[in-house]
């Protein structure tokens, strides 16, 4: 807990978040982020985070709450966070009904709407939180500097009558300095891993925004009304943040979370020298990368980075077929993605993670095979890239995917339970415009592309049971996979009930 002035306590919490959440457990930057400002102004800021408590939340959250709490906040994801995030703000109501409850995070900037249709919510803030999160404390202890509700941006707030009010979310990025983001808050930063490695992992942002349009991904919608799109962080103020995490936390990895690390090269370039020249080692992993971005690298730039301590970089690939690619607006072709992974297998230090969707809206299953041709050329081009297991198409309002998927029919759910049981890691999760036997045959892939690369094998040591039973399991069943996956065969899935226990025993089994 970082206390100074105590104005009042504040309780952020961090809900589970779906399957992809138990492997990949990242520090809750959101609710870090969100609470660099009120604890500037004094407020008492404590975090839960419902991944990594051992014993019950309830329990600990009782601890939690004092009699001077006078909020408490949820950063909450679109999908199975939801479902968490209502039960708590429904214990915090009930226990405690003078706590304000308030929403932040994904889903809220995405859909607000339905966020207050929770009685046990009072509020939400959509899109960058810090600011108007510290406007709405002050507003809460009636401070003079006080803004009224209507000019908060991105707060939403139910009236005296229940009419529930929602303004527009501020109209540029958010800039938080190193020193501002209170790491001190966790309690426990070897709670915090990815996969199966030992590394000491501290995300971290180099760029806001980004400048492409991707007809699917919701970061147009987040930025709609930011006019200048994409804009970098200072190159001293990373390397600081850098030097700053491993200095005082033993970081050892920093990832990237940026939407675009690559839209100028001589930014991360830029990065890499800096390191380099202030002989600071560490590893490094980026989770945005385009096709038509990696086609400018060359061989010596993709050597400098692999060099600087580069292992990882995420590329969204999307689709096997030419007419998708452009509807989604990739600027690349498959011709391109071949040339592109054949390059990238020149530089096996570097593992690079492909991510895919199916099912997009007007997409046949001659096209979806095209995706499963595409992903079975690029694992035997290149050994070491590892395939993210397949994701399906789920329209947030504000994408151009939603208004396509709309003139399909396609209503999207209506209520915030809804969102939460809308879950698209949940392998009996179907794609509503689809026919039965295309969301079968998508079902196959999806079961199966968890094993068709050596992605399991590569990344596990295998040191707990979970772990150990997954190794097992890929390399036992990796040509069953591999068969089924290239031939296409859907029939008796009975890996489906595997997939749905281990899904079930991980979420219950958390941490
Ligand atoms: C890390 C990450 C994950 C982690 C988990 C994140 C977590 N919170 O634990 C993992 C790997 C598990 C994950 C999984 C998925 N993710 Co993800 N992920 C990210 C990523 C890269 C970084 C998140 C982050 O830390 N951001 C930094 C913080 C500072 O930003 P922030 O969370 O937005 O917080 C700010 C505000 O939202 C607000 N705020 C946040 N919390 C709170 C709380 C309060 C009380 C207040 C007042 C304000 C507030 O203030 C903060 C400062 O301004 C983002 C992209 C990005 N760059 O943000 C995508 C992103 C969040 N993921 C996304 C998606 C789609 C997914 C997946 C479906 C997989 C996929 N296809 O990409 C899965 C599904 C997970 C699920 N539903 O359970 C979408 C969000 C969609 C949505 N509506 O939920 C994003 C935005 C990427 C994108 N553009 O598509 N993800």
């Amino acid at each position: 807990m970082i206390e100074t002035k105590n104005m009042g306590g504040v309780v952020m919490i961090q809900p589970n978040t779906s399957l992809t959440g138990s492997f990949i457990r990242m520090l809750p930057l959101g609710v870090l982020y969100a609470s660099s400002k009120i604890i500037k102004d004094g407020f008492s800021v404590d975090i839960l985070d419902t991944r990594v408590v051992r014993s019950s939340w309830k329990e600990k959250l009782a601890g939690m709450i004092k009699d001077d709490t006078l909020v408490v906040g949820l950063s909450v994801m679109s999908g199975y966070s939801i479902i968490e995030s209502v039960k708590i703000s429904r214990f915090v109501k009930e226990k405690w009904p003078a706590v304000k409850v308030v929403w932040g995070g994904p889903h809220p900037t995405f859909s607000p709407d339905d966020v207050l249709l929770e009685s046990a919510i009072d509020f939400a803030i959509s899109g960058y939180g810090a600011e108007p999160f510290r406007q709405l404390m002050q507003n809460l202890i009636n401070s003079e500097q006080a803004l009224p509700f209507e000019q908060i941006n991105g707060l939403s707030w139910r009236d005296e009558n229940g009419l529930v009010h929602i303004n527009k979310a501020t109209n540029s990025f958010e800039f938080i300095h190193y020193e501002d983001i209170p790491y001190d808050l966790i309690e426990n930063f070897q709670d915090y891993k990815h996969i199966d490695t030992d590394e000491k992992v501290f995300p971290m942002y180099s760029v806001m925004g980004c400048p492409y349009k991707c007809s699917f991904c919701s970061s147009p919608a987040q930025y709609s009304n930011i006019k200048k799109k994409w804009e970098q962080y200072p190159l001293e103020e990373i390397v600081e943040h850098i030097k700053f995490v491993k200095e005082k936390y033993g970081a050892t990895f920093v990832y990237f979370i940026d939407d675009d690390s690559f839209v100028n090269l001589k930014h991360v370039e830029g990065i890499i020298d800096q390191l380099n020249e202030d002989k600071i080692k560490i590893k490094l992993g980026f989770r945005g990368a385009r096709i038509n971005e990696i086609i400018k690298m060359s061989d010596q730039f993709l050597e400098k980075l692999a060099a600087a301590g580069t292992n990882t970089m995420h590329i969204g690939i999307e689709s096997g077929s030419n007419r998708l690619l452009k509807l989604m607006k990739k600027n690349t072709t498959v011709e391109q993605i071949v040339k592109v992974n054949q390059k990238l297998a020149r530089h096996p230090e570097i593992t690079v993670f492909y991510n895919f969707i199916v099912g997009y809206p007007t997409e046949t299953l001659e096209e979806t095979k095209q995706t499963r041709d595409l992903i079975l050329r690029l694992v035997q081009d290149n050994p070491t890239c590892c395939v993210i297991p397949l994701n399906k198409p789920r329209p947030l309002p504000g994408t151009e995917l939603y208004e396509l998927a709309v003139s399909f029919g396609y209503q999207g759910p209506k209520t915030l339970e809804g969102w939460g049981e809308y879950d698209v890691e949940s392998s009996d999760y179907r794609v509503e415009w689809l026919t039965e036997e295309h969301n079968k045959f998508i079902r196959m892939m999806f079961l199966c592309m968890y094993f068709i690369d050596n992605k399991i094998l590569q990344l596990s040591k295998g040191r707990s049971l979970k772990y150990t039973f997954l190794k097992i399991m890929a390399a036992l069943y990796k040509p069953v996979a591999t068969f089924r996956f290239k031939y296409g065969i859907d029939k008796l899935l009975i890996e489906d009930i595997f997939y749905s226990f281990f899904n079930w025993l991980i979420k219950s089994s958390h941490p």
